[in-house]
């Protein structure tokens, strides 16, 4: 017997267990996913509600329907969950999905990973096989991981030989339906070659395509390229915009002109800003570490300033919108046209749409919003109800009693037309207006 041998004969067999760490938006597609193929799946989460909804057949997760975890849960038995560490003692393979945040001061918090690690050490079998799916930065899964796998071993232990270790980031679009965890090729980088290799034996019996790398560094340094790649093309879409506004050009027109090479060119676009909890987040783990090696990621400093900024040059555009009927941002009503991170998600979490109703409340302005999948907002120091909800005016009436609506997250439940027929003044960060083929007059453009 090789090592690994036992491991894999389990996962062919599909008689091993696997256990998830963190069932977000990660997690738990990736335990059905599993469980889809054939494996029995434990979920672990430190939030009771989130394991109660698995354990009664219900998905916490808006990209995971209900009726895939109890079919999975609750008919074929192959899917359950709890608060406590204790599924890992019976588990072959540990995949951890946990949050990867920054602290206050833009510094990785990779108190999450360290916390799952010290909880799974004590417990894991032999021969096991632990995965660290979270976005870090380069170096974690050795550094952080590793070290507490090895704890309290007296040295009997041996990465590659009695466990297996390594790091396969996670690809999950939120929202999207044509690229799942499943068809979607998954990079997978081990401590060693052969954890490499249990590693992409397990993954590759529930995934179309694996994609194995030299070292978990190299893997987790791949998917900080991937979304640093994001990071800083939207940067540059969004200082185009800034640009062709100095210089009286549409940035859409150019960007469409531009998209029609067929070659060589990939299409970003300008917005009010970058959100959610990936993009704007993971360059910094990058950043950091680079620091801490006394080198300065710039590129990645610079595409943040931007990126920070379009906020602000919303601001701007408002202000300019106003000014051409001689009203100022001061005292003006302002109605924000959705505040999720990105279309058609219900997430807020680092939305620019925060910083933005922040600094049209600082110079004055009476802001309300809207959006059909956001009904409240009860973060970064904002506590507000969306139109249309109880209690609020109907959007119908809130778009022509607001002296400005601004065009912040294009939902495709929006009708267009009807914003614009209703709207007195309209700025449209998404270009959501012209490319639904709607005119108006009173439209201003990022
Ligand atoms: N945005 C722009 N202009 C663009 C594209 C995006 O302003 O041209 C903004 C969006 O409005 C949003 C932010 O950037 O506020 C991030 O958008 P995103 O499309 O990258 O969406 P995320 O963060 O939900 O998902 C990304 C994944 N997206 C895609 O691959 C298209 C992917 O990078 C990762 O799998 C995922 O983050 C993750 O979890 O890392």
């Amino acid at each position: 017997m090789t090592p690994g041998d036992r491991i894999r004969g389990r996962i062919k067999r599909r008689e091993a267990v696997v256990c998830v760490v963190g069932l977000g938006y990660v997690g738990l597609p990736l335990a059905v996913t599993f469980a889809d193929a054939g494996f029995r799946v434990c979920g672990v989460d430190t939030d009771a509600a989130r394991v109660e909804a698995v354990n009664a057949g219900r998905s916490h997760v808006p990209d995971v329907p209900s009726e895939a975890v109890a079919r999975l849960a609750l008919g074929a038995g192959r899917l359950s969950a709890s608060t406590g560490f204790d599924a890992v003692a019976e588990a072959d393979a540990v995949l951890i999905c946990v949050p990867t945040p920054l602290g206050k001061t833009k510094d990785p918090d990779v108190s999450y990973i360290v916390a799952a690690a010290s909880e799974i050490a004590p417990r894991l079998r032999e021969d096991a096989l632990v995965v660290l799916e979270s976005t870090t930065y380069p170096g974690s899964t050795e550094e952080l991981v590793l070290p507490r796998l090895l704890e309290g071993s007296a040295g009997k232990l041996e990465v590659g030989r009695d466990f297996f270790l390594a790091f396969s980031p996670e690809r999950v679009d939120p929202g999207r339906a044509d690229w799942t965890i499943a068809n979607t090729p998954k990079v997978i980088g081990g401590v060693t070659a052969a954890c490499t290799e249990v590693a992409s034996c397990l993954y590759g019996a529930a995934i179309a395509e694996v994609a194995p790398v030299s070292s978990s560094r190299a893997a987790e340094m791949v998917k900080l390229l991937e979304n640093t790649f994001r990071a800083a093309n939207i940067a540059l879409a969004n200082e185009m915009a800034i640009m062709c506004a100095h210089l009286g050009l549409d940035v859409w027109e150019v960007i469409d002109a531009a998209s029609t090479k067929p070659f060589g060119f990939m299409p970003f676009y300008p917005g009010p800003g970058l959100g959610g909890h990936c993009i704007p987040v993971d360059p910094h783990y990058l950043v950091w570490k680079m620091r801490t090696l006394g080198y300065t990621a710039r590129f990645i400093q610079l595409a943040d300033e931007i990126n920070s900024a379009m906020p602000q040059h919303v601001v701007l555009e408002v202000t300019r919108a106003l000014g051409s009927e001689s009203k100022p941002l001061n005292g003006a009503s302002v109605l924000v046209l959705g505040v999720a991170y990105k279309p058609d998600v219900a997430d807020t979490r680092e939305s620019p749409a925060l910083d933005l109703i922040h600094l049209l409340r600082q110079q004055g302005a009476r802001v309300s919003y809207h959006d059909p999948l956001a009904p409240s907002i009860r973060e970064a120091g904002l506590d507000m109800a969306s139109v249309g909800t109880e209690g609020e005016p109907a959007l119908g009436e809130a778009l022509p009693a607001a002296d400005c609506v601004v065009i912040v997250t294009d939902h495709s439940s929006y009708d267009w037309a009807y914003i614009v027929e209703r709207s007195r003044l309209v700025v449209d960060t998404r270009n959501a207006i012209a490319r639904a083929g709607v005119e108006g007059a009173r439209v201003f453009k990022l």
